[in-house]
């Protein structure tokens, strides 16, 4: 699918170092020096409420991971899905009266927009999983010729056109332990009763009845009345959710590619089951790096879709906002923290960012800052599992005294930062 505009990104005199990337597996922040390119898959949307700050947020932190990865001259191979099928898109459309296809297709606009907008480094393969439908059907059939995959009859399905009963297909923690390098809970290091909750939370079924654990998660649902499905060898249906980043992932990054990235309410069960399901169909982990942005609050809450507290990046830019200051309004907070969006935020970074414009101006006056020497301790910082507060902070000392080179600086935070000034 057709991504967005890539900004301009100027190239700097000197490198950075390989960035250090907090790994949510073994807590420790891992250095990221691939041998040959960097693989980056970062969980995209589901196209309904697009763009919020919480979203913006999230992508934007792997956008500066990405701008330093190209700073310390590595070429990067980049992924993004679009889960453009799925239960909480089809009850949008349906609650609104919307086709569903047509509410994925607007939002997905809106958000190709809002990134653009943002001068968001865009994903060479942006995918939708209506797009692989096929693929993934058949990594399920694979996933059932090694023995992790089972089927769980259904009393509402629709039966395949040669009559035979549908029947739903769930993944085997269990058997998938025994074959594959996996282990349950090695990304997200959960207690099994916390598991549970945050399962039932999160798009799982274990109450359902007929599943072997009550953890195993959905792989294909198979139709019901009302419902898209697409004819498939495993029977009429379409993909669970976590098959589909497994499935993208792998085809366009290979197996144990550099960084898996998202939110951190993804952690458990979206990216601990899609790396089960990649390592049950590759025989290697997922990843090298499991990386987590923090959530963006507002009033009190998770910004999220179904609590309804949003933001949303267009609103904002169509009251006038500027979208370098929405910028750095995000990039203020450390991409792990978690933070709550208020609207001091905006004036705040407003006029940190007419500070920046006037020190670092074409005809800004060249102070005493060796340009050379705060380039390379901003470049430390965000090397420094992307500390953008210090990076700013940085920038803010450097506007007071004033640099050498206020040319150079002002493409440094162009490139690095992502705001042209
Ligand atoms: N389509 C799935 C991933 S495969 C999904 O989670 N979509 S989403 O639209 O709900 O979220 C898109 C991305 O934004 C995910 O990486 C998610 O973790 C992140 N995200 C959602 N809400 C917030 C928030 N309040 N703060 C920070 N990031 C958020
Ligand atoms: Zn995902």
């Amino acid at each position: 699918m057709r991504a967005w505009k890539q900004p301009v990104v100027p190239s700097l005199p000197g490198r950075s170092g390989a960035p250090r990337l907090f790994d949510t597996a073994t807590g420790t922040e891992i250095t990221t020096t691939p041998t040959d390119a960097v693989r980056l898959y970062v969980c995209g949307i589901t196209p309904y409420d697009a763009t919020h700050l919480g979203h913006a947020s999230t992508y934007l932190a792997y956008d500066t991971l990405l701008r330093a990865w190209r700073d310390a001259g590595f070429s990067v191979h980049y992924a993004q899905n679009i889960t453009d099928i799925d239960d909480p898109l089809l009850e949008r459309a349906s609650a609104t009266g919307v086709d569903w296809q047509e509410l994925a297709e607007s939002q997905i606009e809106l958000f190709r927009t809002d990134m653009e907008t943002l001068s968001i480094i865009p994903p060479y393969h942006f995918v939708a999983v209506t797009e692989v439908i096929d693929d993934i059907a058949e990594a399920v059939c694979t996933l059932f010729d090694a023995g992790v995959a089972y089927r769980v009859s259904t009393d509402d399905s629709l039966p395949a056109p040669d009559g035979t009963p549908a029947s739903d297909v769930y993944f085997d923690i269990a058997a998938a332990e025994r074959v594959s390098p996996w282990r349950l809970g090695d990304e997200s290091n959960l207690d099994r009763p916390t598991m549970l909750e945050l399962f039932a939370e999160r798009g799982g079924d274990p109450e359902r009845e007929g599943k072997r654990d009550a953890l195993d998660p959905l792989l294909w649902r198979a139709a019901r009345a009302g419902e898209p499905s697409w004819p498939s060898r495993v029977g009429p249906g379409r993909p669970g959710w976590h098959i589909e980043c497994s499935v993208i992932a792998l085809q366009e990054l290979g197996a144990d590619f550099t960084v898996q990235g998202g939110g951190c309410d993804l952690i458990f069960p979206h990216h601990e089951m899609s790396a089960g399901h990649a390592a049950a169909l590759s025989g290697r982990p997922l990843a090298g790096v499991f990386s987590h942005a923090g959530m963006v609050g507002y009033k009190g809450e998770k910004m999220s879709k179904s609590v309804g507290n949003l933001v949303l990046v267009s609103a904002l830019t169509a009251d006038g906002a500027d979208p370098r200051a929405i910028r750095l309004a995000l990039l203020s907070h450390h991409y792990r923290s978690a933070w709550e969006w208020t609207e001091s935020h905006l004036s705040d970074a407003s006029a940190r960012l007419a500070t920046w414009s006037a020190a670092f101006s074409a005809s800004a006056p060249a102070g005493p800052g060796d340009t050379t020497a705060v380039l390379q301790e901003v470049r430390e910082a965000i090397a420094n599992d992307l500390d953008t507060p210090s990076a700013l902070a940085l920038v803010d000392a450097a506007a007071q005294t004033g640099v050498t080179d206020p040319a150079l600086f002002r493409s440094a935070v162009d490139a690095l930062l992502g705001i042209e000034l």
